[in-house]
C-alpha cells in the first residue's frame, strides 16, 4: 500500500483549465502527486500509464494504459488532448535498451503523436542529470553544457532537443522541467540542494502549461533550497517562485553519518548516477 499523499497547498488563481489535459507516468511517484492535483487546471484528466492505474476517478478522468514504446498507442492516447504533461518513462540508470524503449522512442511517439494531434503545449519532466557530471561547486543556468551522467541523463538530454526540434519545426511549446529531488522531504545532504517540494513542483507545471509564449524554456526544479547549484533567470518568464526549502530537514538530515569526500554523492551534481554502468559485462 503506497503512503498516501500530503494535501496540497492552494494553487494560484487559473485562467481558464485546459479542456483534455494528458498526464503520462500517472502510476509513479510524481504521477500519482500530480493526478490529485491536475484536475484543478484542467476540465478532464487523462492519465496513463504502462502500470496499473485502477478505475477512473470520476467523471472528469479518463484511465488510458499505454506503452510508451508503442507508436501507434501513444497516437491513440494523445488523439483529442490539448496538452500533455510528460512523466512517464524510466527515471532512473538503466542499461541502454531499456531507456531506448521507454524514454528515447517514447519522447518522439509524444512529440510525433502532438504534431499530428494538434497539440500545443508540452510540459516535459527532464532531469538534474542531464548535467549531473557538472561538480558541486559549479553554478549552472539552462546554456551550461550538459554533461548527461548515464544513459537516462543522456535520454533526458535527447528529450530536450526533440522538444527543442518540435518548437522550431512544428511550433510545439514546451517547458523541460530539470527536476532536482522532487520526494515527500529530502533524503540526503545532497537533496539538501536539489530538493523540489510537491506544492513546489505542482506550481511550477502550473506555470509550465498556462504561461504564454514559452517556445522550448528550460528550467531546473528545486525549491527555494539555502544552499542551490542552479540558476533559473533564463526561465524568469515562468514567474515561478518555490515556497518551501529544504532548511527545515537539514538537522535529520545532517544526523545521518557523513559522506566520504571521495564519494560521488559529494563531488558530482549527479551524486550516485555518475558511477552506475557499465552493464551487461
Ligand atoms: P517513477 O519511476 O515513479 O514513474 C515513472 C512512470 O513511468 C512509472 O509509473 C512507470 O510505470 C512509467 N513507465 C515506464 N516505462 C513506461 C513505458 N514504456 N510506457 C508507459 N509508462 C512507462 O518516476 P517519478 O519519480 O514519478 O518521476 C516522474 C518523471 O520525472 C520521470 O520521467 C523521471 O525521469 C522524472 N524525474 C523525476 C525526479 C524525481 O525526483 N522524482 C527527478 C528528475 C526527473
Ligand atoms: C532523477 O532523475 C530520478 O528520477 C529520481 O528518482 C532521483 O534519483 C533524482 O533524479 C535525483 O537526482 O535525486
Amino acid at each position: 500500500m503506497p503512503a498516501p499523499l500530503p494535501p496540497a497547498a492552494p494553487a494560484d488563481a487559473l485562467p481558464s483549465p485546459i479542456p483534455r489535459l494528458l498526464l503520462t507516468g500517472a502510476a509513479g511517484g510524481l504521477g500519482r502527486v500530480l493526478r490529485e492535483r491536475l484536475p484543478a487546471f484542467a476540465r478532464v484528466l487523462r492519465v496513463s500509464d504502462i502500470a496499473a492505474l485502477g478505475e477512473a476517478r470520476g467523471a472528469h478522468e479518463e484511465v488510458m494504459p499505454c506503452d510508451l514504446a508503442d507508436k501507434q498507442a501513444v497516437d491513440g492516447l494523445v488523439a483529442g488532448c490539448d496538452a500533455i504533461v510528460h512523466l512517464g518513462g524510466v527515471s532512473v540508470e538503466r542499461p541502454f535498451e531499456e531507456i531506448l524503449e521507454a524514454n528515447i522512442k517514447g519522447v518522439f511517439h509524444i512529440y510525433e503523436a502532438a504534431r499530428r494531434r494538434g497539440v500545443k503545449r508540452v510540459v516535459f519532466a527532464s532531469s538534474n542529470h542531464v548535467t549531473g557530471f557538472h561538480r558541486q561547486t559549479e553554478r549552472l543556468d539552462a546554456h551550461a553544457p550538459r554533461r548527461p551522467d548515464g544513459y537516462y541523463g543522456l535520454s533526458k538530454s535527447f528529450g530536450e532537443d526533440m522538444a527543442q526540434f518540435y518548437f522550431d519545426r512544428y511550433g510545439i511549446e514546451t517547458v523541460s522541467i530539470r527536476i532536482g529531488s522532487s520526494f515527500p522531504e529530502p533524503a540526503n545532504r545532497r537533496m539538501m540542494s536539489t530538493w523540489l517540494s510537491y506544492d513546489d513542483l505542482t506550481q511550477l507545471v502550473q506555470k509550465s502549461l498556462f504561461t504564454p509564449g514559452v517556445k522550448h524554456t528550460v528550467v531546473y526544479g528545486m525549491s527555494a533550497n539555502a544552499e542551490v547549484w542552479w540558476d533559473n533567470h533564463a526561465a524568469a518568464h515562468l514567474g515561478f517562485v518555490p515556497k518551501d526549502s529544504s532548511e527545515p530537514f537539514r538537522a535529520r538530515v545532517e544526523a545521518q553519518p557523513p559522506v566520504a569526500a571521495t564519494d560521488p554523492n559529494a563531488i558530482y551534481q549527479g551524486g550516485a548516477f555518475t558511477a552506475q554502468g557499465p552493464f551487461g559485462d
